[in-house]
């Protein structure tokens, strides 16, 4: 194994490693956190460490200093199969994962093919840490150099302080050179579109739609969906065609606290086809039993990987830095 550890401090108003505080434009307390990567290069995987971040009892999102945006490159050609969230404390032991609120990696050498507004958003997560396990056959495209950026959010619904938590996602990857895999892209499609996901909840039921239209002629090779507390179900429509996608129906504890989200497989169809143009509607059900609003509470977005037909289309999104 190889150790290509570095840690990265987070650069934050001129001052590197600083255990400083600060709000930015939105309000947020920002804390700086390092970031370790370590590549074991002959198991091919990648692990990134983000923290110590320290986590208050009783910590609203808003209320607590969160970790600043970090980065980390891509070492090698290839492709990016599975990844592996835990939360742990320093030395190690796994802490609750409702510790985190969310996480989120993008590509920013890459715009996101349904949203060109935004960076690729390869990879999220939210408290219930899902596995993203590798799809056989199937992989996400990187290239040495890619510049990562990983935002994470916090929070602590618990009656315990967390002053040490490290978020650790593991990253198992196949380099170029070593058999081909077909090359897959996220498809985030967003009840808020291509705007800012979070939107709020009134008291009750709460039904929220939105539509974005795919560009490229390809298959869908199956969906998830993410949703917060209190949602019920997503459903995946494709306007063009007049047909039902997918239904995802949403597991949720007694307290209407989301437990987890089914993936669906179109494997044994040879994928849900899709073609250019296709206008994709994505409407998320909430039912909101807390009693009152709750501000940006809620994400309604089923997440997809898509084959497009012509490779080379999409290869062609990517920017050279
Ligand atoms: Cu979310």
């Amino acid at each position: 194994m190889r150790w290509g550890s570095f840690a990265l401090c987070v650069v934050l108003a001129g001052s590197l490693c600083a255990a400083q505080r600060m709000h930015d434009m939105s309000g947020m307390h920002i804390a700086a956190a390092a970031l370790q990567v370590q590549n074991d290069d002959s198991g091919h995987v990648l692990t990134v460490r983000l923290g110590p971040v320290n986590v208050p009892a009783h910590a609203e999102h808003m209320a607590m200093a969160q970790p600043a945006p970090a980065f980390f490159e891509i070492t090698f050609d290839g492709w990016i199969t599975a990844y592996h969230p835990t939360l742990t404390d320093a030395a190690g032991n796994k802490l609750p994962g409702q510790l985190l609120h969310h996480v989120a990696f993008y590509n920013t050498a890459r715009p996101d093919f349904v949203c060109a507004n935004k960076d690729e958003h390869i990879f999220g997560a939210g408290g219930e840490l899902r596995d993203w396990p590798a799809t056989p056959g199937f992989g996400y495209r990187v290239e040495r150099g890619d510049r990562i950026r990983i935002t994470s959010m916090f929070h602590n619904p618990t009656d315990t302080a967390y002053p040490d938590t490290y978020l650790q996602v593991k990253i198992e990857y196949q380099p170029a050179g070593s058999g081909q895999l077909h090359s897959v892209y996220p498809a985030w499609l967003d009840v808020k579109e291509c705007g800012r996901s979070d939107y709020d909840l009134q008291p009750g039921r709460n039904v929220t739609s939105g539509t974005n239209r795919i560009d490229f002629n390809g298959v869908l090779i199956g969906v998830g969906g993410h949703m917060h507390d209190y949602g019920r179900e997503l459903v995946l429509a494709n306007e063009t065609t007049h047909q039902r996608v997918a239904k995802l129906d949403a597991t949720v504890d007694a307290q209407g606290h989301l437990v987890s989200m089914p993936i669906v497989l179109f494997a044994d169809r040879g994928g849900y086809h899709l073609n250019k143009g296709d206008e994709l509607k994505t409407t998320a059900v909430y039912d909101n039993t807390s009693g009152h609003p709750l501000p940006d509470g809620a994400m309604g977005i089923v997440v997809g990987y898509f084959l497009p037909d012509d490779p080379g289309q999409m290869t062609a999104l990517h920017k050279h830095q």
